[in-house]
């Protein structure tokens, strides 16, 4: 059965940024991809490797998990678990750091972006985190991974390492491709729209989360950045404002950017930032519904426990082989 494997970091609430770049994709590819197997996993290892409090981050993992059912994948060709109850990603994580240079952390964008944001303290985890996330995919021998546009970098990393290992020991890991969603694939921010719109962003206003009210929604979207020139049209480096709310609106109503400012490019800015907000208000309403009643059912503790003895299996044949791939221990009888 071939493999498509993804993960989320459970580092606080989710927002629109992480749904149109990753989850609503993941539900889109489920449909398209019927023969594969989905392994979703929600990445606590991840997320520690800056400090965390202990118990925003165990409601955050409970949080990610029913949104991702929320947001409408199937469970019938999926496997979802968390990261940390299978002890092979930690393994493979370790023995994958001994085929990658120092030189090719040390490149990492988002290392350096984080490394920088934090005063003191940085860890190594967080250097060594794309070994940890290469080792995700590779314990699963994933064909495809979806992602949004930050991660293209480690993904990239992660089909060296593969290619690596293959070369010095044989055929051992599928090398995987990344799928990157056409529009929605870098959401930004809406306080400061030439930065993506991220969980981590100190300015509450600069997104949108998944459980925000309605009037929340439309606040935020009526408050966004733009600019004074009135026009709308799509031109990233000049009109980040309106070219990121164009990208939102296309990636929720599936209408390509061309025909969108088609269609609203005689409208003034406050009546399409009302038609951007009522778009969003209709999309996330059956999944604020859905994840109450998730939450309520406790149907994700079941989900989660079959998804791990799934995922669990795959990954304890995938290390043992590898360790005795590259010579470790004693020779199997
Ligand atoms: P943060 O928002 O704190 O920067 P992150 O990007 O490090 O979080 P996740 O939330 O784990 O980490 O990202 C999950 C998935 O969502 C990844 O595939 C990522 O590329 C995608 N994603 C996250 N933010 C955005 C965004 N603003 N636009 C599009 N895709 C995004
Ligand atoms: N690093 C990713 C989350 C992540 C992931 C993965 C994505 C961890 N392991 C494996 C795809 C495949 C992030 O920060 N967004």
């Amino acid at each position: 059965m071939k493999h498509i494997v993804s993960g989320i970091q459970p580092t606080g609430s989710l927002n629109i940024g992480t749904y149109l770049g990753s989850i609503k994709n993941f539900v889109r590819l489920q449909e398209a991809y019927k023969d594969h197997h989905f392994l979703i996993f929600i990445a606590d290892l991840h997320a520690i490797t800056i400090p965390r409090d202990r118990a925003e981050l165990r409601k955050s993992i409970k949080e990610v998990a029913a949104l991702y059912l929320a947001c409408g994948l199937k469970t019938d060709n999926l496997s979802l678990f968390i990261q940390s109850e299978i002890e092979a990603h930690s393994q493979m994580s370790y023995l994958l750091q001994c085929f990658t240079y120092m030189g090719e952390l040390e490149r990492m964008t988002q290392f350096k972006e984080k490394a920088q944001r934090q005063e003191k303290g940085v860890t190594s985890s967080l250097f060594t985190y794309p070994a940890l996330m290469a080792g995700d995919i590779l314990l699963y021998d994933a064909e495809y991974v979806p992602v949004g546009d930050d991660q293209k970098q480690h993904l990239e990393l992660t089909r060296d390492l593969a290619i690596r290992v293959n070369n010095r020991y044989g055929d051992f890991f599928t090398v995987p491709k990344p799928l990157i969603p056409k529009v929605g694939a870098r959401i930004m921010s809406l306080t400061e729209p030439t930065k993506k719109m991220s969980k981590s962003d100190d300015n509450i206003k600069s997104r949108i989360l998944l459980l925000d009210d309605d009037n929340i929604i439309r606040k935020r979207i009526m408050s966004a950045v733009t600019d004074t020139d009135g026009q709308i049209r799509f031109d990233p480096n000049n009109k980040p404002g309106i070219s990121n709310l164009l990208s939102i609106l296309s990636a929720i109503t599936n209408e390509s950017i061309e025909t969108l400012v088609n269609t609203y490019k005689d409208t003034d800015y406050k009546t399409f930032k009302e038609v951007v907000a009522e778009a969003v208000v209709k999309e996330l309403k059956p999944i604020k519904e859905k994840y109450h009643e998730v939450i309520k059912s406790g149907e994700v503790d079941t989900i989660l426990d079959q998804g791990k003895a799934h995922a669990e299996r795959i990954a304890r044949k995938k290390i043992a082989k590898f360790n005795h791939k590259i010579g470790l221990g004693r020779k199997q009888k």
